[in-house]
């Protein structure tokens, strides 16, 4: 039984130290230690053990046992330290690398000018509002007063995605709907992505921004339109600017002007800027039509409304001095970090 023992222990002791994984040393613990292992075997056959040899026996084997389970652990952990320092090579971090330069991207001149703009409103008592940049003919045109026949509604001039929708060509939409709630009276801009099927150039883009705003109320004057874009032209280009409104004609505003602030580069004089004129075409307005009105069912007789488009590159590459409408859309970091 002795050498029985002596065997077993050798064995393990040899497979132990020839072992070169885990795994393996976890198989050893098994066959050795376990349940149906070989040890386990040996206090099984103790029955044939004759009684007075039985507790020495016992001692002997519990003996051999904690000497492969001591040797086991001392394996284990001496593996597991080696693992673990192959690891601290492998993934050891050089502090003294210089670190990755973060780059972080710059808001757009078109995004600074738009939140420019609705800060000027904001602070004049106006909510934002934004709409769907799909619309139907209804919305984008027919509310709008804008005929069956009008050249804007030719597919050389609107994209159409079939005969129900189409990608707006102004914001417009977005006041119609929110004249159609009916709640008044109301005083909104409606900013936002607009499209025109047009040929790319310095000055056109087929995708380009709106801001479009809209006052109703009782009692509601051409006064109030002057007053209101004559403090948003201050506001925006210097307490010095002046404005001036020319006739103009849109279908859904009468009467229509254009508004030019005097040129914040000259301050009048005349200039290369405002092409010697000492003016400069800023934005459409007028009072709405009652046309407009009555087709959102607002009655006319009792209110009446101003309305402006202003568009939101223009604003951007006047205040910025740009002078091509690409630049804006070529997101080169080293032109967009200069605003
Ligand atoms: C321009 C001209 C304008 C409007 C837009 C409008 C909206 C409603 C009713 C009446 Cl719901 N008018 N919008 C009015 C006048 C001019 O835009 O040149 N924009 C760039």
């Amino acid at each position: 039984m002795k050498e029985k023992l002596e065997k077993i222990k050798q064995e393990a002791l040899s497979q132990i130290s020839s072992s070169d994984a885990l795994e393996k040393l976890n198989e050893i613990r098994v066959n050795y230690l376990g349940k149906k292992g070989e040890l386990t075997a040996v206090l099984k056959s103790m029955k044939d053990v004759a009684p007075e040899d039985r507790p020495k026996v016992g001692q002997l084997v519990n003996e051999t046992r904690e000497e492969i389970e001591k040797v086991l652990a001392e394996s284990i952990a001496k593996m597991e330290r080696m693992k673990r320092e192959a690891q601290m090579k492998r993934e050891v971090i050089d502090v003294t690398l210089p670190a990755k330069k973060n780059n972080v991207g710059h808001r757009h001149p078109n995004t600074i000018a738009m939140e420019e703009v609705e800060r000027i409103f904001i602070g004049m008592g106006y909510e934002v509002v934004e709409g769907p940049e799909i619309e139907t003919d209804y919305y984008n045109f027919e509310a709008l007063n804008i005929p069956a026949d009008h050249p804007a509604k030719d597919e050389q001039d609107t994209f159409y995605i079939n005969g129900d929708f189409l990608l707006r060509t102004q914001t417009s939409g977005t006041q119609v709907h929110v004249m159609e709630q009916g709640k008044l009276p109301i005083r909104m801009i409606a900013p936002g992505r607009v499209f025109r099927s047009d040929e790319v150039d310095a000055t056109h883009s087929p995708s380009f921004h709106q801001i479009e705003g809209l006052v109703i109320d009782k009692h509601i004057t051409f006064a109030d339109l002057k007053g209101t874009l004559a403090e948003f032209a201050k506001e925006l280009f210097g307490a010095d600017t002046k404005v001036r409104f020319r006739p103009h004609h849109f279908n859904f505003t009468e009467p229509s002007a254009e508004m030019d602030v005097s040129c914040f580069k000259c301050g009048g004089d005349g200039c290369r800027f405002c092409k010697g004129t000492g003016w400069i075409e800023i934005l459409g307005c007028g009072m709405v039509h009652p046309n407009v009105l009555t087709m959102s069912k607002i009655d006319p007789e009792k209110y009446s409304g101003f309305a402006f488009g202003i568009g939101l590159e223009r604003i951007a590459l006047l205040k910025y001095e740009i002078d091509d409408m690409r630049l804006l859309y070529e997101n080169d970091v080293r032109f967009l970090k200069q605003f």
